[in-house]
């Protein structure tokens, strides 16, 4: 089953690109069970770019790994972790120290709070060499994430399909990530929705995707 994207909801994205702080008035992307708005063009062509080289040349990248059945496989997507100190992440059974945040990610990290109405203390970044990396199904509910943050993310560079499938019924809710968009899930999507980066074999430029979190501080020493 498919949720197609309203059309107003065209009308609505057309509004935002001269008005991003009105989160309030915006459709829904997703049909139930969740809340999550889409911003196209939060910042124009000429700042993704540099934002983009920016990121791309100051931050560590390395190959992410995943459990796929039943053994970690290093991916050719690379990323890197960046958050306050005591940010640690566990993912896919591997821990992830964070990185310091760098002048850019800060201002990325101002804009993208004023739109979510939140403060995050984290940031993953995903890095795409082309349509053949991707995302598989996921939902961003680890332990040391605060379940009742939203993950607000900031896509630069290539066009790319993502989608929700609901965890029970399966229903998709499929949109496109433009370059300068930014998606903010609202709780509880992550408690229904799984998400996941659509692979194309169109050609498309590379991409990088920031998504930004709130990890709950007390976890680590709690445990
Ligand atoms: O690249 C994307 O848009 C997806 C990233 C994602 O799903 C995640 O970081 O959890």
């Amino acid at each position: 089953m498919k949720f197609v994207l309203p059309s107003p909801y065209i009308k609505i994205m057309q509004t935002q690109l001269f008005d991003t702080t009105q989160t309030d008035s915006l459709l829904n992307v997703l049909p139930k069970d969740g809340r999550v708005n889409y911003f196209p063009g939060i910042f124009d062509e000429a700042s993704c770019a540099d934002l983009f080289n920016k990121l791309r040349a100051s931050l560590r990248w390395q190959p992410d790994q995943v459990y796929l059945f039943g053994k970690i496989i290093t991916t050719k997507r690379e990323v890197a972790w960046v958050g306050d100190m005591g940010c640690s992440y566990t993912y896919s059974g591997v821990q992830k120290h964070p990185q310091a945040w760098t002048p850019e990610l800060l201002l990325i990290k101002c804009k993208i709070e004023s739109l979510a109405q939140f403060e995050f203390n984290s940031c993953l970044l995903n890095y795409y060499h082309s349509g053949s990396e991707g995302m598989g199904w996921h939902s961003d509910d680890e332990i040391e994430l605060d379940s009742k943050a939203p993950i607000a993310s900031l896509s630069l560079g290539g066009v790319r399909k993502f989608a929700f499938k609901h965890k029970v019924d399966k229903m998709t809710a499929p949109l496109f990530l433009e370059n300068g968009s930014a998606l903010i899930m609202h709780p509880p999507t992550q408690k229904y929705w799984n998400h996941g980066l659509l692979k194309t074999k169109l050609i498309v430029a590379p991409r990088i995707n920031l998504t930004f979190r709130k990890i709950n501080l007390g976890y680590e020493i709690a445990n």
